[in-house]
C-alpha cells in the first residue's frame, strides 16, 4: 500500500467548476452516452470505493441494480468527509458531488491513488443522473444529501445512529435525457467487477441484480496471482505462479507470472486498475526484465553455453501468462483510446523491481526455474525450425497462384473485390456447394476432416497441415507477419459449416486460425460466416426455411390446422440439394452472412484460450451452453 497522505482536510480539494459543462458535453467526461457510457457511471462510483480499499480502509463493496434502472453502491470505508470546505463554504461531501475538479476530464485519472479526495467521478455521475443521493456513516452519525441533475436538492441532513461502523452509500438514477440506453447489462458489469476484484487483493465485491435476482460475489485472496491461476485454469502449467509486490517511490508494482504449455502469450497490463490494452512503459519494463533475468539465470547455471545465442524476448514469452499491475500517483494515459501508460519512470521502476524479485525467486526455486528455461529453449529451437520451414514454403510458391490447391473450384471473375471463397465443411456439402453456386464469382474450397487446432501447434506444424495449406494458398495473401492483403484473391471469405455442435467446433478452429495468422483479414472485414437454415417446413405446397426454433414456432403457431405440415430438421449441409443450398444460404439476394469482427481482440483471445484449452471438457461445455449465441458468434 502507498503511504497514505496526512489526514484529509477539506482544503485539499481543488475546485471549482459547475457541472453544467458535464451535461452539455457528457461524452467528454464518460466517453459516450450509449450503453458503454451508461456502464461507465457505475464504474466511476465503484472506483471511488476501490480507491478507498486500496488506501487500506475498506474491504467490502455492495452493488445493487434496482428494477427501476437505478444503482446503489455501498462500501465500508471511512465515509466521504462532511467537514466544511473553505472555498465553497459547503460540506466536503456537497463540494465533491456538485463541483468539478479543474481538468476533470474523461482521461484524467489523476485523482486516483493520489491521496486526494476521489471526487471527480461522483460529480460527473451526479450531473448525468436525474436523481442521486449519498449517505455517509461516520462519527456515529448518518449524513444524507439528495441531488437532482447535479444540483443539491436540499441540505445535508444529519441524524444520530450511534453506529460504530463507517461507510458511504451512493444511489443514482441515470438521466434518460442524456442516455439513449438505460438498461444495464449483467454480464458487462460482472466482467468489470471481477477484474476490479482481481486487481484489489482482499476486496469483497457483492453484486445483486434485483431485476432478475441474479447475484454474484467476487473475492480473490491472491489478487493477480489468482488472476493468472484463473487464466491458466484449463491448461497444463509449468510451475506455481511467481508473485511480487513492491512499493517504489510512491508507486506500487505488482507482477504475477505463470507459464503454461501452450505457445501463446497472454500478458495483461494495468495502471491504477485501468486495463492498458496498448501497453506502455510498465509493460516495456516488464518485458525487458523478463528477458534479461532469464538469460542471466540460464548463463549462470550454464544451461546456455558460451557460444549459444541469447533467448530472444519472443522466446521468453511463449506460453507466458502474466499480469502487471502498477499504481502510481499521476498516471499519464496516451494514445487515441488512452489505453497506453506514458509515464517514462515506470519502465525503470518495473524493470528493476521485477529484475530483483524474479532473480531471487529463480534462485530459490531451481526446479521451476529450470522448467521455465527449458520451455524458452524449446521455443527458441522451434522458432528456428519455423523460420526455415517458412522460407522453404515461400520458396515452394506458397504465394503463387499457379499452384492452387487441386480441390479448389475457382470462379471465373478476375476482380478480387467481387470474388467470394466458401470454406465448406465436408465433401458432400462441398459437392452441393460446387453445383449450387454462381460460378462466376463464387469459389468453393471443400475442407475434409479435422481442422488443425493452431493453438496447439507451431507454425511449422501448421504449414504441414493439408487443409490449412490449402486455405493459405487459395487466398494467396501469405500469413502471419508476411500477410499481404493486397494479394488477397477473394475479398469475401465465407465459412460455411453445419448448424450443429461439430460445425460450431470446426468454425471455431477456423476462426482461431484466422485470428492467429490472418488477423488483419478479420479486421478489414473480409471474413464472414454463412447462415444455413435449421428447418425446412412444408405446409401444403408452401415451402419455407427457418433459421431458429423461434422463427419456426412463430410460423407454426399461425397455421390454423396442423395437417399437411412436414418439418424437416437439417443436420448437415450435405442434406440440402444444390438448389436448396443456393436458395437458402448462398444467393446474395436472400442470404444473410454474419460479418466477423475483432471488436475486442483481447476478449476473443481469452475466449479462444478457453475454447482451445488442452482439456476437452470445458470446451465442450462452453460450446453447448453458448450454442444459441454461437449462431451469432462475433469473435
Ligand atoms: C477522502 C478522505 C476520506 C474518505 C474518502 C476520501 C472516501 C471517499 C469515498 C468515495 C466513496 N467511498 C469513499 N470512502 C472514502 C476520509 C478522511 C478521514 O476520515 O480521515
Amino acid at each position: 500500500m502507498p503511504e497514505t497522505k496526512n489526514r484529509y482536510t477539506a482544503a485539499d480539494i481543488q475546485v471549482l467548476e459547475g457541472l453544467e459543462a458535464v451535461r452539455r458535453r457528457p461524452s467528454m467526461y464518460i466517453g459516450s452516452t450509449d450503453e458503454r457510457g451508461l456502464h461507465h457511471l457505475v464504474y466511476e462510483i465503484v472506483d471511488n470505493s476501490i480507491d478507498e480499499a486500496m488506501a487500506g480502509f475498506c474491504d467490502r463493496i455492495d452493488i445493487v441494480i434496482m428494477p427501476d434502472g437505478s444503482v446503489r453502491v455501498s462500501d465500508n470505508g471511512r465515509g466521504i468527509p462532511i467537514d466544511k470546505h473553505p472555498r465553497t463554504g459547503k460540506s466536503a461531501l456537497e463540494t465533491v458531488m456538485t463541483y468539478l475538479h479543474a481538468g476533470g476530464k474523461f482521461d484524467s485519472q489523476a485523482y486516483k491513488v493520489s491521496g486526494g479526495l476521489h471526487g471527480v467521478g461522483a460529480a460527473v455521475v451526479n450531473a448525468l443522473s436525474s436523481k442521486m443521493s449519498v449517505e455517509v456513516t461516520r462519527d456515529g452519525k448518518l449524513y444524507r444529501q439528495d441531488y437532482e441533475r447535479g444540483k443539491a436538492a436540499g441540505q445535508l441532513k444529519v441524524s444520530s445512529n450511534g453506529a460504530s461502523q463507517t461507510g458511504t452509500t451512493t444511489w443514482f438514477l441515470p438521466d434518460t435525457d442524456i442516455f439513449g440506453e438505460t438498461q444495464f447489462n449483467f454480464s458487462t458489469l460482472t466482467e468489470r467487477f471481477r477484474e476490479m476484484a482481481f486487481l484489489t487483493k482482499g476486496i469483497w465485491i457483492h453484486f445483486l441484480d434485483e431485476r432478475s435476482g441474479q447475484r454474484i460475489t467476487y473475492y480473490f485472496e491472491g489478487g493477480i496471482k489468482s488472476f493468472v491461476r484463473r487464466l491458466n485454469k484449463d491448461r497444463g502449467t509449468v510451475h506455481e505462479p511467481f508473485y511480487m509486490e513492491r512499493g517504489v517511490e510512491g508507486s506500487i508494482v505488482e507482477v504475477a507470472i505463470q507459464y503454461n504449455d501452450s505457445f501463446n502469450e497472454s500478458t495483461f497490463a494495468f495502471a491504477n486498475c485501468i486495463h492498458t490494452i496498448d501497453g506502455g512503459t510498465h509493460l516495456t519494463g516488464f518485458r525487458s526484465a523478463l528477458t534479461r533475468v532469464l538469460n542471466d539465470y540460464a548463463r549462470r547455471q550454464k544451461i546456455l553455453k558460451d557460444n549459444d545465442p541469447n533467448l530472444s524476448g519472443e522466446d521468453t514469452r511463449e506460453g507466458l501468462v502474466a499480469v502487471v499491475s502498477v499504481k502510481l500517483p499521476e498516471p499519464q494515459f496516451e494514445g487515441q483510446t488512452k489505453t497506453r501508460l506514458g509515464n517514462a519512470e515506470m519502465k525503470g521502476i518495473v524493470e528493476s523491481a521485477l529484475g530483483e524479485e524474479l532473480g531471487t525467486w529463480l534462485e530459490e526455486h531451481p526446479s521451476d526455474a529450470r522448467r521455465i528455461i527449458e520451455k524458452c529453449l524449446t521455443a527458441q529451437r522451434a522458432r528456428d525450425a519455423a523460420r526455415k520451414a517458412r522460407d522453404l514454403v515461400i520458396k515452394k510458391g506458397f504465394m503463387d497462384d499457379s499452384v492452387l490447391p487441386g480441390k479448389l473450384a475457382d470462379c471465373s471473375e478476375r476482380n478480387p473485390e467481387v470474388r467470394e471463397l466458401y470454406l465448406v465443411e465436408g465433401p458432400s456439402a462441398g459437392g452441393s456447394a460446387k453445383e449450387g453456386r454462381d460460378r462466376r464469382f463464387q469459389a468453393i474450397l471443400p475442407l475434409r476432416g479435422k481442422i488443425l487446432n493452431v493453438e496447439k501447434a507451431r507454425p511449422d506444424k501448421m504449414l504441414a497441415h493439408e487443409e490449412i495449406k490449402a486455405i493459405i494458398t487459395a487466398l494467396g495473401a501469405g500469413f502471419g507477419e508476411d500477410l499481404d492483403l493486397a494479394k488477397l484473391r477473394y475479398h469475401r471469405v465465407i465459412i460455411m459449416t453445419d448448424a450443429d455442435v461439430d460445425g460450431a467446433h470446426i468454425r471455431t478452429l477456423l476462426l482461431t486460425f484466422f485470428f492467429r495468422y490472418m488477423r488483419d483479414l478479420i479486421e478489414r472485414g473480409h471474413l464472414y460466416i454463412a447462415q444455413p437454415p435449421l428447418y425446412r417446413v412444408q405446409y401444403r405446397r408452401d415451402v419455407r426455411w427457418f433459421y431458429s426454433d423461434k422463427e419456426r414456432d412463430a410460423y407454426l403457431s399461425k397455421l390454423k390446422d396442423g395437417k399437411g405440415v412436414t418439418i424437416q430438421r437439417y443436420k448437415g449441409l450435405g442434406e440440402m440439394n444444390p438448389n436448396q443450398l443456393w436458395e437458402t444460404t448462398m444467393d446474395p439476394d436472400i442470404r444473410t452472412v454474419l460479418s466477423v469482427n475483432v471488436e475486442d481482440a483481447m476478449r476473443a483471445d481469452t475466449i479462444f484460450t478457453q475454447l482451445m484449452g488442452e482439456e476437452v471438457a470445458p470446451r465442450k461445455s462452453f460450446i453447448q451452453s453458448h450454442y444459441d449465441q454461437v449462431r451469432n458468434l462475433d469473435v
